[in-house]
């Protein structure tokens, strides 16, 4: 009984892959631990709720594991189409996951747009993990009854308490989900490490930028794209985004006092995009008003969402 053919090639059995979504109230700081676990800024962060638009992907190995871990917009109760669409869009990113991570900010607690998530996932199937987040802001007793009240309302298979700012606890969690994933081949590259298109990674540095610099409803009134990109002969890149917002008032504010304000929004953004691109770029800002971009069913689809009716 020797020589009996392999199913597969060691190298097959030994590897494992899988898709990890990221749910959780706006601002509990998905898109942080998302970088964190990646190792790389694949996913724009701020201080602001509903910060993540749309899905995205961000892709680390650990061990023999290939985690795909899909960055989803903050859940909370919707009022304007663009905030159905993101919800909406949330949802359909655990649909296709292996397992979810259900992330709590531990500083706010099981309230509100929590609360109403925990509800929810009663009917979800997929394995779950609750990962309470941001602990270093809190007192390990008050982690503790956290963790008690949760899995009272949701059969959770594991807790993990990190900090996706610092990194605490989080190499703990990579290991689990390393193991915990499915055998199976990789889906992308071995370097890769998101899915999204330098392109839309420029469009959303630049939103990341104005989200930090401007203030009340403005950054939800605005929205980003990259309309030309031109690589130079001398090695450098030509980059045109528009800044689309809702109404002249809020141009003026975007351009700022002589355009301060762009030109602030402009230089932090070219230099970030420089830095990861490792090019010199030239990046050029323009701001449209355009009255009903949040009802435009074209702007939906350069965001990657589906457009709700
Ligand atoms: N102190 C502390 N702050 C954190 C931690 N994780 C995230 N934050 C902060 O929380 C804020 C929100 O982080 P994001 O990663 O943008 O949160 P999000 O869940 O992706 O938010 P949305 O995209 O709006 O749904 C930012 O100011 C982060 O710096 C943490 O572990 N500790
Ligand atoms: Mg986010």
């Amino acid at each position: 009984m020797t020589d009996a053919p392999e199913t597969a090639t060691p190298e097959t059995a030994a590897t494992r892959s899988g898709f990890v979504a990221l749910l959780g109230a706006p601002n509990a700081g998905k898109s942080t631990l998302v970088n964190q676990l990646v190792g790389a800024k694949v996913s724009i962060v701020t201080h602001k709720v509903q910060t993540t638009r749309a899905i995205v992907r961000g892709i680390a190995t650990h061990d023999n594991a290939q985690i795909v871990f899909v960055d989803t917009p903050g859940i909370f109760k919707p009022k304007r189409r663009l905030d159905t669409a993101m919800v909406t869009t949330a949802w359909g990113g655990a649909k296709d996951a292996d397992i979810i991570l259900v992330l709590i900010d531990a500083e706010r607690g099981i309230r509100g747009d929590a609360a109403a998530i925990l509800e929810r996932l009663k009917d979800v199937r997929q394995p779950k993990m609750l990962i309470l987040n941001k602990v270093d802001r809190v007192k390990p007793e008050a982690l503790l009854a956290l963790t008690s009240a949760a899995n009272e309302l949701v059969d959770f298979e594991r807790t993990f308490m990190v900090s996706a700012l610092t990194g605490s606890g989080c190499k703990d969690l990579l290991d689990f989900l390393a193991k915990r994933l499915p055998l199976g081949p990789w889906y992308y590259p071995e370097d890769q490490i998101s899915d999204l298109p330098m392109r839309q990674l420029a469009a959303e540095i630049t939103r990341e930028k104005l989200y930090l610099r401007l203030h009340q409803e403005l950054p939800y009134s605005s929205h980003v794209e990259t309309e030309k990109w031109e690589e130079k002969p001398d090695g450098s890149v030509r980059i045109e985004q528009v800044i689309y917002v809702e109404r002249d008032s809020q141009k003026k504010i975007v351009l700022g006092h002589k355009g301060e304000t762009i030109r602030a929004i402009g230089q932090a953004s070219r230099m970030e995009i420089a830095g990861i691109l490792e090019q010199k770029v030239h990046l050029f800002l323009f701001v449209k008003v355009r009255e009903n971009w949040g009802n435009d069913p074209e702007r939906y689809r350069e965001m990657g969402l589906d457009f709700p009716h």
